[in-house]
């Protein structure tokens, strides 16, 4: 198939689905154009067969206080869509992709009828879908789009509930992992450089955006530090860093807190971790969690949203009330002190995580695009 995949390319979730999706669906022998305004972090690591990269690039005028990004990615996605005899265009996160992949359709329809598919991603039908200035055209893109995809059954309802959407057959398709990439530890090498050998290493993978809760990392942190060595290693970027950084320094935690900023792979930090937090205030899924129980690693989150979804309490981890810090500190010190559970709740989290594997979930995207295309 000649597929067209639009995703926001910055650090988050959303992106890393898409461009895993993508590369897997050229590695099957698909053919894949990413239309975007800068390259996927995830599509850097050099030139892969069957797939390319078209930029966005939005004029500048005098009049434009912002440049309208959405006009020219739909020009880019109808350009494409046509010089590579698209047969259908994936978008990513429905605001503002679904409502431009409708305008390229609109515009290439005396050409050819190309199929739009929707996945919602999260904050798309959350948070900001909802806000009175989006909300009716995330509802009419969802609508008009041929094919939509929710990344759990909390999203799909969600999906219901907030919009109403009566034509629209939601589909759950769960987001995937690479367990050729993310795998349990085979030596104690990934750790090494990370921590001291006597600490415990507590890890949260994020944008740092309000939502992610990134100081209740840190207090949950500090309460495990107290009672035993220990150090926080903090990968990602985004607004609230300046918090969890003043976080840390308020609770003098100095060196074990370690913010390293974004990093493009992190399967070997996750592998070096004894423990996974994400206490999240609304989470549709939480990629960053399965990374890390396919990794082995034990995972503490809040039980929110899809969460319940991903993580197995009691048994590839915990969940507690979004906000709990005092509970998310128990039970991470209950984890880090006793090896066999440790053990235990790592050894399932990696089990848990095949279930998410890339061969078993991208097939069910080839089925639905063979569904909408009539194959
Ligand atoms: O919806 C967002 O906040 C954006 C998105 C992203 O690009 O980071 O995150 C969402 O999509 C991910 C991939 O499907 C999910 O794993 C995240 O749980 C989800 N984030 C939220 O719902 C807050």
């Amino acid at each position: 198939m000649r597929i067209g995949i639009t995703c926001y390319p910055t650090y988050g979730g959303s992106g890393a689905v898409a461009t895993e999706l993508g590369l897997e669906l050229a590695r099957r022998g698909h053919e894949v154009h990413f239309i975007s305004y800068a390259s996927p972090f995830r599509l850097r690591g050099g030139f892969a067969e069957r797939v390319t990269f078209h930029e966005v690039v939005t004029a500048d005028y005098p009049l434009f206080e912002h440049s309208p990004y959405a006009l020219a990615l739909a020009v880019k996605q109808h350009e494409v869509a046509l010089r590579e005899e698209l047969e259908l265009m994936h978008v990513h996160y429905a605001i503002p992709h679904a409502a431009t992949a409708w305008l390229a359709k609109q515009m290439l329809k005396t050409e050819r009828d190309l199929k739009v598919v929707t996945t919602l991603h999260g904050t798309d039908i959350t948070l900001v879908g909802q806000d009175p200035s989006y909300f009716t055209i995330t509802k009419f893109s969802i609508e008009q789009s041929d094919r939509v995809t929710a990344v759990s059954q909390y999203l799909r309802d969600e999906t219901y509930r907030a919009f109403g959407c009566v034509d629209c057959d939601v589909q759950m398709i769960p987001n995937f992992v690479s367990t050729a990439e993310y795998y349990p530890a085979r030596d104690g090498s990934c750790r090494r450089a990370l921590a001291p050998p006597d600490h415990k290493i507590l890890t949260h993978v994020s944008n740092f955006r309000p939502v992610k809760r990134v100081r209740d990392v840190v207090r949950i942190f500090a309460g495990v530090r107290k009672a035993l060595p220990a150090t926080l290693v903090l990968i990602g970027d985004g607004p609230d860093r300046d918090a969890a950084e003043q976080e840390t320094d308020r609770l003098r935690l100095g060196d074990d807190v370690r913010f390293l900023g974004k990093v493009d792979q992190v399967a070997d930090l996750l592998r070096g971790s004894d423990l996974f937090l994400l206490p999240s205030e609304t989470e549709s899924f939480g990629l960053a969690a399965l990374e890390a129980m396919a990794c082995g690693v034990p995972v503490i989150a809040s039980a929110v949203g899809g969460l319940p979804e991903v993580v197995v309490n009691g048994e590839t981890g915990y969940l507690a009330p979004a906000g709990a810090v005092d509970e998310m500190t128990e039970r991470a010190l209950a984890i880090l002190r006793d090896g066999a559970l440790h053990g235990r709740l790592g050894a399932s989290a990696a089990a848990r995580a095949r279930d998410f594997s890339t061969e078993r979930i991208v097939p069910h995207y080839e089925t639905l695009y063979r569904g909408v295309l009539g194959d």
